[in-house]
């Protein structure tokens, strides 16, 4: 299997996040897409390519212009404001505020156009976002062009950006440009599967009322877990998409004989909806040493999965999304390709 990469990940290098009343260390940071660059060489997975350049256009056919304008002088505009500070909002509009007004200043710019205080935005932000759309468009080309599977090797992750806003360490939603993509070049039907821990209530809510696009997550139940307030099985799509959304919220403490039942359901919704192709939004935050999640999956539960996918027999787009535990992330990732692709040829 083919992974397209982009150094310009290593551009979103913040200083610090914030979590649990605490400023700590970063988890999402570019050692976990070095662990996972590593361990695709070390196994030999197949070809590692660089990224071609799409421009805006593929990000704008999913990303609000004002959103993505902010985004790239966001920066800039913070430095401006208060030095070079990693830049955060620090109050959202809920409830019986409005949300029909951009703010001019950049802190409320800033606060207009994200939901939560955990995403900085650095002076590499805007390159390594692009970059990593880039990553996932190259590899979506890959398989538009006949590839039977590709890896897009994705820093930062992308499936909690919504149209017009941020969080969850993500900001363009690179598993949604891609699938767009596939729509735009003929694709009647497109499967995406989000195995992140989190739910990926960007992605969702990107192709919420649309049949052409099926988005399908398993993830930590939002009334446990992050991000809180989307992930609930009763949200099932509207006008044409109603019908074209499913959730499999999983309580805290979910192992493998938990996690394999429900998956098999999602893969039967999937072969129910016969798509041309097939998206995974791969995250291996479920994994049981996980920092920030509270899933059981072991190493060896990523072969199963990697097999499993294989059993649907269509061409398979893999974007990279979460997984925090930096020692294992490498091998867990290639684990769930190598086990597709070992599936793949031995039928
Ligand atoms: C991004 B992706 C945990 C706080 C979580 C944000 C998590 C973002 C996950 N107590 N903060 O879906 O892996
Ligand atoms: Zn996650």
């Amino acid at each position: 299997m083919l992974t397209v990469y982009s150094d310009n990940h290593r551009l979103q290098n913040a200083r610090f996040e914030l979590i649990d009343g605490k400023l700590l260390p970063p988890f999402e940071n570019p050692l976990r897409a070095d662990r996972v660059l590593a361990q695709v060489q070390q196994v030999g997975l197949g070809a590692v390519l660089p990224i071609q350049t799409f421009g805006l256009d593929p990000i704008l056919r999913v990303h609000d212009p004002g959103y993505v304008a902010f985004l790239q002088t966001a920066w800039s505009d913070w430095v401006t404001a208060h030095g070079e500070y990693d830049a955060l909002p620090l109050n959202w509009a809920v409830r019986t505020m409005r949300h029909d007004r951009v703010p001019e200043t950049i802190d409320g710019r800033l606060s207009y156009y994200s939901f939560d205080a955990g995403t900085p935005i650095t002076s590499g932000t805007w390159q390594a976002i692009t970059a990593s759309a880039n990553v996932a468009l190259t590899a979506q080309q890959q398989i538009a062009q006949g590839a039977g599977s590709a890896f897009a090797l994705c820093r930062p992750p992308g499936h909690h950006a919504a149209k017009d806003f941020y969080g969850g360490y993500c900001f363009l939603n690179n598993a949604a440009i891609a699938a767009q993509a596939f729509c735009d070049a003929g694709a009647a039907r497109v499967a995406i599967l989000d195995l992140d821990y989190h739910h990926g209530n960007g992605t969702q809510a990107i192709f919420y009322e649309r049949s052409d696009v099926l988005f399908v997550s398993l993830h930590g139940h939002p009334s446990q877990e992050y991000p809180y307030f989307l992930g609930f099985e009763d949200e099932l799509g509207q006008g044409a998409g109603a019908g074209y959304n499913q959730n499999y919220p999983l309580r805290w403490g979910t192992d493998w004989s938990q996690y394999q039942t429900v998956l098999a359901e999602a893969l039967n919704r999937i072969k129910t909806y016969s798509p041309d192709v097939l998206l995974v939004s791969l995250g291996v935050d479920t994994f049981e040493q996980d920092p920030i999640s509270e899933f059981k999956l072991k190493s060896a539960d990523y072969l199963k999965i990697g097999a499993s996918l294989a059993g649907l027999k269509k061409p398979t787009l893999f974007v990279l999304e979460g997984g925090y535990a930096i020692e294992q992330i490498g091998v867990n990732v290639v684990n769930v390709l190598t086990a597709f692709e070992e599936a793949e040829l031995s039928r």
